[in-house]
């Protein structure tokens, strides 16, 4: 699609340069933030292009991409105007790579690569010999178990085709009602299960093991916290770690200590990004709980650094979300931002004073250093990264201007559906 990201950028470039030069005049940057912004990128998941739904309903937006093809242009889409969305996470089987050659091609021609595939283990589908209605990998049926295995052994095949490192497993595994399940065997089972795949993982590839707490199984979920997955991921081996899904916790957990203590024991694989206030609700990132996003990026930067890994490749970074309200592409231009933002703080943030303060038990000091630093505007910061990679100085305003959407109304008709959530 055409853009004039340059007359756009132009047109905002005084606004931008003043604000950008208000910072640094309030804040010391550290040598080497603006490269550090410039390298992350953060994958779009292929599941979120189009309009989401509840059970209740769906209201399509329209334009939505109809095939894989349509969605690796709706992230390229995304990457030219932010040059941040340099990767897209497949979910198998809504997204088959049929031509997997030309689909590399294509996402290359974009400057996408491709981050973690997903196995979906958690719907039937219309070919499907066994169901998953009672689980999969914790099934008791071993018919059962090995289709889903397979799947998985599938999926991973599909990823070493368009060059993906990743897979993520995610089980709706659980039960509904008290009793249902003998606890115990539905964990052994699912770690044989899982041992059968990570058997079959290429050397240089990773398995991320996702936990949720319920949904849709309201009783109990078999990977259902980080102690599940961290126990699990430690019996299966080195390459396997825990992913964090944002939405996945119960209320008011502190998922930056558990995302501090995964790191520590090198068992963070990654993130699935998205906000919530209540469960799974797969909002925009930093739309809810900003501050928490921010606390969370403070103990990824410092885990990272205490072990002297590279904050671009050594995690996974992935958002997971759902878009009911919200054009689809707009909501994710947001979620990108927030999660730069939030990076951009935690990097801002001086390690040896608050560690100063921390021995000193300033509780007061440790405080005020952090929310500081949260309560900087550094949305010029992150602006200036993209305009040196050749991105929009307001990638949204540039999306509404262009009428970016009408145009893929146009294209691709009103009334198109896109596979996915
Ligand atoms: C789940 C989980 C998985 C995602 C599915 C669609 O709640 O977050 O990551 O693949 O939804
Ligand atoms: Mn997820
Ligand atoms: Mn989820």
């Amino acid at each position: 699609m055409m853009m004039n990201i340059s007359t756009h950028n132009d047109a905002l470039l005084a606004g931008h340069n003043r604000r950008l030069d208000f910072l640094k005049s309030e804040v010391n940057l550290p040598a080497g933030i603006l490269q550090k912004l410039k390298d992350f990128q953060i994958a779009i998941p292929s599941w979120a292009l189009g309009t989401g739904g509840t059970r209740f309903g769906r209201f399509s937006g329209g334009g939505e991409p109809r095939n894989l093809e349509e969605k690796i242009a709706d992230v390229g889409l995304l990457h030219a105007l932010n040059q941040s969305s340099g990767a897209i996470s497949l979910h198998i089987p809504w997204d088959i790579p049929t031509d997997p050659a030309a689909i590399r091609t294509l996402a290359a021609q974009h400057g996408l690569a491709f981050d973690a595939v997903n196995s979906n283990t958690f719907q039937d589908q219309a070919d499907q010999a066994h169901s998953y209605k009672f689980g999969s990998l914790q099934h008791v049926s071993a018919a059962t178990r090995k289709q889903a295995i397979d799947h998985n052994i599938e999926v991973i095949k599909h990823g070493v085709e368009l060059g993906s490192k990743a897979l993520t497993v995610w089980l709706s595994d659980g039960s509904c009602f008290p009793g249902q399940l003998n606890f115990r065997h539905a964990y052994e089972r699912t770690v044989d299960s899982l041992r059968e795949i990570y058997a079959a993982l290429p050397a240089d590839w990773s398995l991320y093991l996702e936990y949720k707490a319920y949904e849709p199984n309201f009783y109990s979920t078999t990977v259902g916290d980080w102690g599940a997955s961290y126990s699990m991921v430690n019996k299966l081996g080195p390459q396997a770690k825990t992913l964090v899904d944002l939405g996945h916790h119960l209320p008011n957990a502190n998922i930056e200590q558990i995302v501090s203590i995964l790191l520590m024991e090198g068992k963070l694989g990654g993130f699935h990004f998205n906000d919530s206030k209540y469960g799974d609700d797969d909002l925009t990132a930093g739309s809810i709980k900003p501050y928490q996003l921010f606390l969370i990026f403070n103990e990824l930067v410092d885990g990272m650094d205490a072990k002297g890994m590279n904050h671009t490749k050594d995690l996974g970074w992935m958002i997971d979300a759902s878009h009911n309200v919200k054009d689809p592409l707009e909501d994710l231009l947001q979620s990108v931002e927030a999660i730069q933002i939030a990076y951009a703080q935690a990097l801002l943030v001086d390690r040896k004073a608050l560690e100063a303060a921390r021995e000193a038990n300033d509780v007061v000091r440790c405080q005020e250093i952090l929310q500081a630093v949260f309560r900087t505007d550094v949305r010029a910061l992150v602006a200036q990264a993209r305009l040196e990679l050749g991105g929009a100085l307001d990638p949204i305003a540039l999306f509404r201007q262009e009428k970016m959407r009408e145009q893929l109304i146009k294209a691709r008709g009103a009334k198109t559906v896109a596979t996915g959530l």
